[in-house]
Formats: structure tokens, sequence, C-alpha cells
């Protein structure tokens, strides 16, 4: 690691040791920004890196609610709002018993890097809270969605910060945010993206993560020759993202053999019904283990880490942060993986991507290959601003646009550092490109 770099980061273990997940974000992120910074020495006589590294803002706040039974619950909200170099702060809000300052920080870091490669004006921010809405009745998760934007809404705004969905955040749950916002506010205003259809929300938006994702795969396949057609490809989690992710990896030609929710994951060698995944997880928001009730040649396996035993030639793990460790990228590159797409935040740890790296696995990052949902959200903040509703297509080829283009500026700047096809480099340093820049031309602020 270049000495700034490193120097930064033994700051941030001294400061921050308890925050895990965000030392490993910004160790990744310092040490392939390395290259770049030797050429820039400039930097660091700015405090570059030192601003880059400490969110401009962050909240925490109580959030009570009063459950069907009549007993007071407390959960622990963040919104942790860390640049607007480039735009008003935008990112999701992330509802998982999980949830703390440094998931928060880690997820608000990788999403300023993000949204520059997007190249839409938006910042980098996100937030959550510690509440699960996991076995909540409608009615309790309306009751908490009221508190949390009960202190939220004095934070944010159309021009300001704009969140979104995130794990455990879906269009249920932003609806009832968004009713809260408008009545405690007044306004009619694209404060969150994400909504409904009927009130503001973009054509679009709910695949978006998941069709970006496989834009990008076949974008960084097709450079090496290859593409999703024929290919068998496992596909972890079973949310938003992942469901969109293996609608569009079947559609350009691939086999989704295998699904999984942090239960224990599907095999299903006839290739995953979708409708079946849809109906449960989107609908009766039941368990992955019942799509064997459904499909009776289908298996279900318990434990959701096993998924990347099952062989593939793509992985696209869509679940969680560090949900893909060493001994699952062996397994993978032992069966033939020879590409992985990051639909979640940081799923791999840092010795897994390092594996892939190595063994010339085409490897997307999450902030490139995940752009896609924060990018279509920017679209529908343009047209809630314009009061206009683009169609499907409209939004869809603006998102394969888009998704070309963060592979290619990725792609590009792999080969400036000498890292020609290492697209974790490339990424993290055509994203940092444009935030710094935009960082030097405002001044210490
Ligand atoms: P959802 O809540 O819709 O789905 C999450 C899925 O991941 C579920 O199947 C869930 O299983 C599983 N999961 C969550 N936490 C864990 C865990 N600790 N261990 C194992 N499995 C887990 O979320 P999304 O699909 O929206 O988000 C998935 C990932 O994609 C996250 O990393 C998110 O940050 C990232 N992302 C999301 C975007 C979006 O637009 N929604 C955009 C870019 C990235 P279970 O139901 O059992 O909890
Ligand atoms: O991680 C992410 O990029 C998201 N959860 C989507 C954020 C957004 O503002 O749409």
């Amino acid at each position: 690691m270049n000495s700034y770099a490193a120097r930064i980061m033994a700051d941030l273990k001294k400061r921050n040791g308890h925050e895990k997940e965000f030392l490993q974000a910004a160790t990744e992120v310092l040490a392939s920004l390395s290259l770049y910074l030797e050429k820039r020495p400039e930097l660091e006589k700015l405090g570059l890196l030192e601003r880059f590294v400490e969110p401009e803002r962050a909240i925490g706040f109580r959030v009570p609610w009063v459950d069907d039974q009549g007993n007071v619950q407390v959960n622990r909200g963040y919104r942790v709002q860390f640049s607007s170099a480039i735009g008003p702060y935008k990112g999701g809000l992330r509802l998982h018993p999980s949830v703390n300052l440094g998931i928060i920080k880690f997820l608000g870091f990788e999403q300023i890097l993000k949204n520059a490669l997007t190249t839409l004006p938006i910042g980098g921010g996100k937030g959550g809270c510690d509440f699960d809405p996991k076995g909540k009745s409608d009615n309790e998760v309306m009751r908490f969605c009221q508190s949390f934007m009960t202190e939220l809404y004095r934070h944010i705004g159309a021009d300001t910060d704009v969140p979104a969905g995130d794990i455990g955040t879906g269009a249920r749950e932003i609806g009832f945010l968004y009713g809260q916002y408008k009545r405690i506010t007044g306004l009619y205003e694209g404060v969150l993206t994400g909504k409904g259809l009927v009130y503001g929300g973009s054509l679009g938006r709910t695949e978006a993560t998941g069709f970006g994702l496989c834009y990008f795969m076949a974008e960084m396949m097709n450079v090496a020759g290859k593409s999703f057609a024929d290919r068998r490809v496992v596909v972890s989690g079973s949310g938003n993202v992942a469901i969109y992710a293996a609608k569009k990896a079947a559609e350009l030609g691939g086999k989704v053999v295998a699904m999984s929710d942090s239960n224990g994951y599907i095999v299903d060698e006839d290739g995953v019904d979708l409708s079946v995944v849809k109906q449960l997880k989107e609908v009766e928001r039941k368990r992955i283990k019942e799509y064997v009730l459904h499909r009776p040649a289908a298996r279900y396996i318990e434990g959701c880490a096993g998924i990347w035993t099952v062989p593939c030639g793509i992985a696209l793990p869509c679940a969680t942060q560090n949900e893909l460790d060493l001994d699952a990228a062996r397994a993978l590159v032992a069966n033939g993986c020879f590409a992985v797409g990051e639909g979640a935040n940081m799923p791999s740890t840092q010795d897994a991507t390092d594996y892939f790296l190595e063994k010339g696995v085409l490897f997307g990052p999450g902030k490139a290959a995940n752009a896609g949902g924060v990018a279509v959200s920017a679209l529908e903040m343009s047209q809630n601003s314009q009061r206009l509703h683009w169609t499907f297509e409209e939004v869809d080829t603006r998102l394969k646009d888009i998704m070309k283009s963060i592979f290619e500026q990725s792609a590009m700047a792999a080969e400036e550092c000498g890292k020609p096809g290492n697209y974790v480099v490339g990424a993290n340093v055509a994203g940092f490109k444009k935030v710094s820049q935009a960082m030097i031309a405002q001044g210490v602020v």
C-alpha cells in the first residue's frame, strides 16, 4: 500500500477499530488506489484521503414504536451522509437486525464511488436500522416506518439527501416512509426512490440492480469472448437483486440452477422457476425451502454458505456482505466458475477477491456491477424533477448505456494503472478520480 494510504488506514484502525466492515471496505479501496496515489503526491498536501474517509455527517437516533401486543419497542436508526462532492447524498436504507454504524459507514463509503461511476450527479450516503421486518405484521412495519421517518425527515430532501431501498426495505416500506414524509412536511417531492408507480416511482427501478448486474457481466464477459449462453448460473439470495439478476441471466441464455435465503439454498437442475420464487418471496414472504413443495424435482439444503459448492460457470452473489469466503471461492474455481458478479455490496471477502483475481476469474466488483439500482434511482429523481414519466424501454436503454459506460471506465482506469482486467482497481480509481476532482475544486470543505 502507498505510504499516504497506509498512514490513513493506520489512523482509521486506531480510531474506528470496532467498525470492522468499514475498515474492510476502506482497506480494499485505499489499497487499490495506491498506484494512482503514487502519481498524485499533491493529494496528501490537500488532506484528500483524510476527508474522503470521514463522513460529512453521521446521524444516529432512537426509533420507538408500539408492537401489536401493545409493547413499546426501541430500535436504533442511522443516516450517514458521507459525501456530497458530486451531488445530494444518495443511497438506500437497510432494515436488518445486524445493522450498526460500522455497516452503514461501509455501505455509505462504497456508495460514494459507485454513484460517481454511474455518470449521474449523486453523492454518497446510506442509512438503516436494526429493526427486523421479518415476522412483523404490516401494521407493525407501518408504525415502525412512521416513527423512523419522524426523525429522518429533518435530515433529507429532494435536493439534499434521497434515501431508497436496500435489504429489508422494499416497496411496502418505501410507501409507508413516503406517506409519513409527506404528512410531516407537506411536500410532494422526490425525496425517496423506489416509489410505487402510481405515486412517482420509475418504471424499471424494481428490476434495475439485477438487470444492470447482468448487463455489466455481459460487457465484461464479451471482452473475453464469453457470454451467459448455455452457462450454469448460481445466484445467492432471493430478494430484489437476486430475483431480477436471475431473470435477466435466464433471458440472456443462462440457466439459473440455485438460489438461497439466509436459512438455506435450493438446487433445480431444470432451471429455477422464477414465478415460484417471486410468489414465495414477493407475495407470500415465505422461506426459499418451500420452493421444493412446488417443484418436487428440486432439492433444498439447509445452510446458505453451501450454495457456492454447486457447479456453475457464473456466480452472482446477491445476498449480503462477506457471504463468499476463500473456501467458497476455491470451490467455485475448482468447479469451473470463470466469472463472478457482485450484486450485493462487498459479498466477497478480501481473500476470496484476491483468489479470483489470481486465478484469472472475470470479477465484477459490487460498486461497478450493482450500480444499476442507484443509477435508475437517479433517473427516478430526474423524472420527479421534470414531473414526467419515462417508458420502461427508455429507462432500460439508459440503464444498459450506463452499465456499459461503468464497465468502460473501469477497464480504462485499470489499464492506466497497469492492471488490465482488474476491475476492482479500475472501478475504485475511476470513481475516486471524479470525486477527488470535485473535492479539490470545492476547496477544503
Ligand atoms: P432483499 O432484502 O430484497 O433481499 C436480501 C436477500 O439476501 C434475502 O434473500 C435474504 O435472505 C438474504 N440475506 C440478507 N441478509 C443475509 C445474511 N446476513 N445472511 C444470508 N443471507 C442474507 O435485499 P436486496 O436484494 O435489495 O439486497 C441484496 C444485496 O444487494 C445487499 O447487499 C444490498 O446492499 C445490495 N444492493 C441492493 C440494491 C437495491 O437496489 N436493492 C442496489 C445495490 C446493491 P433472508 O430473507 O433469509 O434474510
Ligand atoms: O446499494 C445500493 O446501491 C442501493 N441499495 C440502492 C441505493 C439507491 O439509492 O437506489
